[in-house]
């Protein structure tokens, strides 16, 4: 604890004489660009105004406003057109479409980059530099020349919203957490067992009813760990008496989802929704089970997830009414299913289900669940968008069009299965990328070192591999700070590994004690991991 203190302490006070630059320098960025060379001397900006120019063929409002209100804090940004501005964007045609190049030299800042997503990327770096190296509110960022663009284009993190809630307010925080990293795709897990968290028009009692619970044994335990750390209590605005009983709960309306979307696309943010089905549906179920359930499975008492009945028209009526709601709020080219961990036995003792199987010639409930998945993905190609399933849609017979998440890290041969059959697929595996988990002195090694396409994975397969994703469930995670805490530092290993893919544990580990640095100026939480080699 000592030995990291004073790190800390070295991290927060020394930036002039860091590692930076005794290595002539090495800027500490995470992630590291692809390609950096640096040379003695600092651009200086002269107190008072930065004068920036974006070339107009591609500047865009979001990008413009991002550099006023952003950009190394509040000093004063004047927008110009002559070519002699300080910070210049400019559009260089032959770069990736996430690729920039950066110089940084005594004429002052150059970002080039193909589209408003490569600039945006090219300011994250200056913006870093800028942050890492600000000991007293100059503006002093050392001359390099960057030529850098993303090795993977799913850089994600799943964030369940259903079993704790989390404010529209906060997900604009998280949004920039993440897109300091470069992170490009924030999944939304927006229904569960234990909370419906979206608005629909249509079914009103989804939210009315399904936003809110009683408390429950895991807010128990979680309640207990509150008293160790008060910082990890259940936050009092997702709150609310009533019937003269305490609840907890919360949703965003429709106009919140529009918010979130416009903030998260000016970040270059995709934001994914999960509706989860046809299992992990309960709350839906008790809101309306005359459509979703027939008695012979409706499964009062139970106390597991009874999943929705796929043999009913009204459950297909249900289903789409909500998606179309759903497509409407989100330009993602993708909608996820979930379609994990189905509770299928239920559906055995229906008789109703029995003639529906024999009448359409399904063989087994793996196969019921298949009928349902792909008729929900018919529905959504219909609407021009693709669907996400996590990797139990393998086990029956699956359509080629779904993006497979997998998880399941025990199911070994999973990911090579999905790339056979030809589907896409994002890595998501339990070890080491449930940060749900606690770590341990191992994890941020696991997580940087992890390889995003298996070994086992053919190579004229493997351009099916999109990239990786952090799974954050939030079963024992009911705050903000319990939230940062469990991410941090892990996520900015996986920042690493999506975005640059090299073999620089040493390096990173170097560079990520300024981070804390960062974290501590920006109040985030994070768990100090195991020092010992840094
Ligand atoms: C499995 S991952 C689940 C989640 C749980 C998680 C807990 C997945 C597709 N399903 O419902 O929250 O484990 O770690």
């Amino acid at each position: 604890k000592a030995i990291s203190l004073i790190l800390l302490l070295f991290a927060f006070y020394c930036p002039r004489t860091s590692y930076a630059q005794e290595k002539n320098h090495i800027p500490q960025l995470i992630p590291f660009p692809e390609q950096l060379e640096s040379s003695t001397g600092f651009f200086q900006l002269a107190k008072g105004e930065l004068s920036y120019t974006i070339d107009s063929d591609i500047s865009s409002n979001a990008l413009d406003q991002w550099v006023r209100q952003s950009l190394f804090g509040d000093i004063t940004k004047k927008k110009v057109t002559h070519a002699n501005a300080t910070l210049r964007l400019i559009k260089k045609s032959s770069l990736s479409k996430e690729g920039y190049e950066l110089t940084i030299d005594k004429k002052g800042i150059q970002v080039s980059a193909s589209s408003d997503q490569g600039l945006f990327y090219g300011l994250q770096t200056i913006q870093q530099l800028y942050l890492l190296a600000k000991p007293n509110g100059d503006i002093r960022l050392p001359y390099l020349s960057i030529k850098d663009q993303p090795a993977f284009q799913w850089r994600g993190v799943e964030l369940d919203v259903a079993r704790h809630f989390f404010s529209k307010d906060y997900l604009y925080k998280f949004i920039d957490l993440l897109s300091s990293y470069k992170f490009n795709k924030l999944h939304l897990h927006l229904t569960d067992d234990q909370g419906w968290r979206i608005e629909i028009k249509k079914y009103p009692k989804l939210t009315s009813q399904g936003a809110w619970r009683t408390y429950n044994n895991q807010d128990s335990a979680c309640l207990a760990k509150a008293k160790e750390n008060p910082d990890f209590n259940l936050p009092s605005e997702h709150k609310r008496i009533h019937n003269g009983r305490e609840e907890y709960g919360g949703f965003y309306t429709q106009q919140d989802i529009r918010d979130i979307v416009a903030y998260a696309s000016s970040r270059h943010m995709e934001i994914i929704p999960e509706i989860d089905m046809p299992g992990h549906m309960m709350i839906a179920t008790k809101a309306y089970p005359e459509l979703l359930l027939d008695s012979a499975t409706a499964g009062w008492g139970k106390q597991f997830s009874v999943p929705i009945s796929p043999w009913k028209e009204s459950t297909y009526t249900f289903i789409e009414n909500v998606l179309s709601e759903v497509i409407e709020l989100f330009p993602s080219a993708y909608i996820h299913i979930g379609a994990d961990e189905v509770e299928k036995d239920s559906w055995s003792n229906s008789a109703t289900a029995k003639a529906f199987m024999k009448e359409k010639g399904i063989a087994n409930l793996h196969d019921l669940q298949s009928y349902f998945v792909k008729r929900v993905n018919n529905f959504i190609r219909s609407k021009n968008k693709r669907s996400i399933g996590w990797d139990e849609i393998l086990d029956g017979d699956s359509d080629t069009s779904m993006t497979v998440m997998y998880w399941r890290g025990w199911v070994k041969n999973a990911p090579r299965e999905a790339v056979n059959r030809g589907h896409r697929l994002i890595m998501t595996p339990t070890n080491p990328l449930y940060f749900d988990y606690l770590p341990n002195s191992s994890s941020l090694d696991a997580v940087y070192n992890m390889s995003v396409i298996p070994s086992d994975i053919p190579s004229n397969r493997s351009n099916l591999v999109q990239g990786a994703q952090a799974n954050i469930w939030t079963e024992m995670i009911p705050s903000t700070a319990r939230l940062e805490f469990m991410i941090l530092p892990r996520l900015s290993a996986l920042a690493e590994r999506v975005w640059t893919n090299k073999s620089l544990y040493e390096s990173y580990r170097n560079r990520l004690i300024a981070h804390f640095g960062l974290w501590n100026k920006m109040g985030l939480r994070y768990r100090m991991p195991d020092l010992k080699g840094f």
